[in-house]
């Protein structure tokens, strides 16, 4: 039992308890002025700070290995996954032109993805550089650590902790605000990532079932596919924000989203205008009628497709990073298996439901040449930017092969237990150091 579902369950009210008591944050850290909140909100918030208030809410952690445990535990056979962040607060473009004031992990959004395998140590330090305007913290769902013990880390100064990465699954990871207050700011601003914990004896081959005819039967036709994948994570996250690129607390309350992301974009894996002079001759004309990030200057920022070969098993982590449903569907497939931990939950299943702060791993082979186009399948996150699209095989017949054409770096996962490798192409929503960065590590 995670213990840190119960914490959350009240982080809300905490969150809203730590703006109003906390005197240490200036408002300059909060953007918010105006908080949704009723009378009776007012009188719980009462009633937690009379029980003595955030510290009786927030358990000291039980499953952190100390630091210098971690060599003797090495050497008794345990792995070691080191994960550097650093907080970065910096302005980050957003569909349909201007930028939002981003917070980040390292520059990027989502912050990098780590791939650890069930049983390793995970050791994670947090640096907030003294240029950061507010402190940071951390909590990552694939440990079992109270999300207050992490605490804040303020500007100038780092931390590091280190668990046991013992379920297996996907499990997001975010900056936990300043002891919780603001948090909401920092996660919905682009300080999350995501953990991939491999399951320790690998992962199981995927079971397609079709139908053939067999002397003049319609009989089942059951194909193993193995386990080894190509993978792609996609994390869906929602912007909440004012005219001028602000987080807007208010309309987080009332759930009035302004842009719906994947990995970070609005559409941001939609053809780019070589791709559609690819296919149409024409560079300004779009096969994909919403396709804001378009031309080459826009450089890392520029749409780019997943391109998947037919036939091939392909695994996607899925991850709801932000507060509103995701109905995961892929428009033209059906879903072939659906994994949480590392249970099966469905195989042939339409729509896969995903809720707030949950993952899920797809695993799917692309029968047929053609373009789908994976969605959230509430049309209000379609319309405002929850739409990727997928090229299977050459539907266009320009003459590429299986594994030719580069997928974005963003939506490439480190490899892992049961990984074929992909090429890739510089994609992210990231800082040119950053991009410039991941140019280096992909050979690009
Ligand atoms: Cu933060």
């Amino acid at each position: 039992m995670n213990r840190r579902y119960s914490i959350l369950s009240i982080a809300a009210v905490v969150a809203v308890a730590g703006i109003l008591f906390a005197s240490t944050y200036s408002q300059s850290e909060m953007t918010a002025t105006k908080y949704g909140v009723s009378a009776v909100q007012d009188n719980l918030v009462q009633k937690i700070s009379d029980m003595g208030g955030i510290a009786l809410q927030m358990p000291s952690a039980f499953a952190q290995i100390p630091l210098d445990q971690i060599d003797s535990m090495v050497q008794q056979g345990r792995h070691v996954v080191e994960v550097q962040l650093t907080a970065q607060s910096v302005d980050l473009p957003i569909m349909g032109g201007g930028k939002f004031h981003a917070m980040t992990f390292n520059g990027q959004v989502p912050a990098p993805t780590i791939r650890a395998t069930q049983g390793d140590i995970i050791k994670m330090t947090l640096t907030v550089p003294s240029t950061e305007l507010t402190a940071h913290g951390n909590d990552m769902h694939a440990s079992q650590i109270s999300a207050g013990n992490f605490g804040a880390v303020k500007p100038g100064e780092s931390k590091t902790f280190a668990y046991v990465a013992e379920v297996p699954g996907t499990f997001k990871y975010h900056c936990s605000g300043v002891n919780v207050a603001a948090m909401d700011q920092h996660v919905l601003s682009g300080m999350y990532g995501l953990t991939i914990v491999d399951p320790l004896n690998g992962y199981h081959n995927l079971l397609v079932t079709k139908t053939k005819v067999v002397n003049g039967q319609v009989v089942l036709d059951r194909q193993i596919v193995p386990a080894d994948a190509k993978e792609f994570v996609l994390e869906y996250n929602q912007l909440y924000l004012t005219a001028d690129g602000s987080y807007d607390q208010q309309a987080m309350f009332d759930h009035k989203t302004t842009q719906t992301v994947v990995n970070g974009f609005a559409f941001g894996y939609t053809p780019n205008a070589d791709i559609n002079k690819l296919v149409k001759g024409d560079e300004k004309q779009n096969i994909f009628v919403a396709q804001p990030w378009n031309d080459a200057s826009l450089k890392q920022y520029q749409g780019h497709p997943l391109f998947v070969d037919t036939g091939v098993h392909y695994r996607i982590f899925v991850e709801n990073q932000g507060n509103m449903p995701v109905f995961f569907h892929i428009v033209g497939e059906i879903l072939d298996r659906v994994t949480q931990g590392n249970v099966v939950q469905a195989q042939g299943t339409e729509t896969w439901n995903i809720g707030g702060s949950q993952g899920a791993t797809v695993d799917i082979v692309f029968d047929n040449p053609g373009a789908y186009v994976a969605v959230n399948h509430d049309y209000a996150a379609i319309f405002s930017g929850a739409a990727t699209v997928f090229v299977a095989g050459d539907p266009f017949k320009l003459g590429y092969g299986p594994g030719d054409m580069p997928n974005p770096s963003d939506a490439v996962p480190p490899l892992g237990k049961n990984s074929i490798p992909q090429k890739e192409v510089v994609h992210c929503l990231c800082t040119d150091d950053e991009a410039a960065t991941i140019a280096k590590q992909i050979g690009g």
